[in-house]
């Protein structure tokens, strides 16, 4: 039997504006843009939710709900960067993390289940270093699935802690309104109602046939929801070795000139990647392919991590000269890098050298 743990965060950016500045904590927050600017609510702190402010809702509407409501512009760097902090206290616990935003994750704790600890038990501590180490409150659903630690995790909120034990899933979605239920949005949720369809029981009384039916394969999928039928795994993304773009030459060429701007063009690709994940790397590869196929790569590892279009060219562009002796004709070109730092948020910003990550 697995135990996944759902863990997200309370009113995250708005508790993150709180944990920051003092003088809003206690007080109804909502972060987003200005009502002139016909802004929206990215998130309200639960003060401002007493007075039935929410996210996505027009700021103007939530100024008139709840005049005095402190407005402060989103800060994505800084809730990423705090992101990346709970996320490594959640890696502690087990490397099967997956997260679904910036907010939040699954963990798949079943192993240290295995070594003894008790679900329940786990996701309190887990509670606990996250309020320790950063000042913020997580809600946790714990239960044997993804979609019911995840509709637990919301049970509760703030500050909650919800546990399906094993067994219990069916009773416990049962009652439960119809767009709990993974996957079912708005226009499901419509269709199902009026085939008088309204909790999650509802249609785990259905007959499989007739929800196939109406619904087809979504209609099967939603029914095994709703009995608690869900074996979908926490999937960790893989993380990134390396990034390189190669091409093939139309016709060999051994010309210096004609090689160098693909190594430069083939950098900008690279270049653009690395910017996309925020990676730096430091070992900088050259993949080079000869008109009998002969296939090789040379490589070198810089003092510095390289981020930028121009560092990249300029270093396989070393490398690259060093190849060209003789009447060597090239097939195929590549670039690529690998030994990554975590890179500067900002680009703008200039880079130090850093001490830490290497390898
Ligand atoms: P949520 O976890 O959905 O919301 P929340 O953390 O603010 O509140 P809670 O979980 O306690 O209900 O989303 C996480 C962050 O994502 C949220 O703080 C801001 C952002 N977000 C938006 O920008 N727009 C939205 O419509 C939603 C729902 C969230
Ligand atoms: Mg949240
Ligand atoms: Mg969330």
């Amino acid at each position: 039997m697995r135990h996944i743990l759902h863990a997200d965060f309370d009113a995250f950016y708005a508790s993150v504006e709180q944990l920051d500045n003092p003088r809003l904590r206690g007080k109804p927050v909502v972060v987003g843009g200005s009502a002139e600017g016909r802004g929206v609510v990215a998130s309200a702190s639960y003060e401002a939710r007493e007075h039935g402010v929410r996210s996505a809702m027009p700021m103007r509407t939530a100024q008139r709900l709840c005049p005095q409501a402190i407005r402060v512009g989103a800060r994505f760097d800084r809730y990423r960067e705090i992101s990346q902090r709970v996320m490594s206290i959640f890696r502690d616990l087990t490397p099967l993390v997956e997260p679904l935003s910036l907010d939040e994750a699954y963990l798949d704790v079943s192993a240290v289940v295995d070594e003894g600890g008790k679900p329940a038990e786990i996701a309190a501590g887990l509670k606990r270093r996250v309020r320790e180490e950063l000042g913020l409150v997580v809600s946790i659903g714990v239960a044997t699935s993804k979609s019911i630690a995840k509709i637990a995790s919301d049970m509760d909120k703030p500050d909650g802690l919800t546990v399906v034990s094993p067994g219990s899933e069916r009773s416990f979605l049962e009652p439960l309104p119809i767009r709990d239920l993974w996957g079912v949005g708005p226009r499901t949720a419509e269709r199902l109602v009026a085939e008088g369809i309204e909790k999650i029981g509802d249609i785990a009384r259905q007959d499989e046939e007739w929800l196939r039916e109406r619904f087809g394969r979504q209609g099967v999928q939603m029914r095994r929801l709703a009995l608690g039928e869900d074996d979908s795994p926490v999937v960790v993304l893989r993380e990134t070795k390396s990034v390189s773009a190669e091409t093939t030459f139309a016709s060999d060429t051994g010309d210096p000139e004609a090689l160098q701007e693909v190594v430069s063009r083939l950098s900008q690709r690279v270049a653009q990647q690395l910017r996309r994940k925020q990676l730096q790397g430091r070992t900088v590869k050259l993949k080079l392919r000869l008109s009998d196929f002969t296939t090789f790569t040379r490589q070198r590892t810089l003092p510095i991590a390289v981020q930028s279009a121009d560092e990249l060219s300029r270093s396989a562009g070393e490398l690259l000269r060093a190849e060209l002796y003789g009447r060597r004709r090239f097939r195929l070109v590549g670039v690529g890098v690998s030994g990554f730092e975590q890179s500067n948020e900002d680009p703008e910003e200039p880079r130090q050298l850093r001490f830490s990550g290497f390898g």
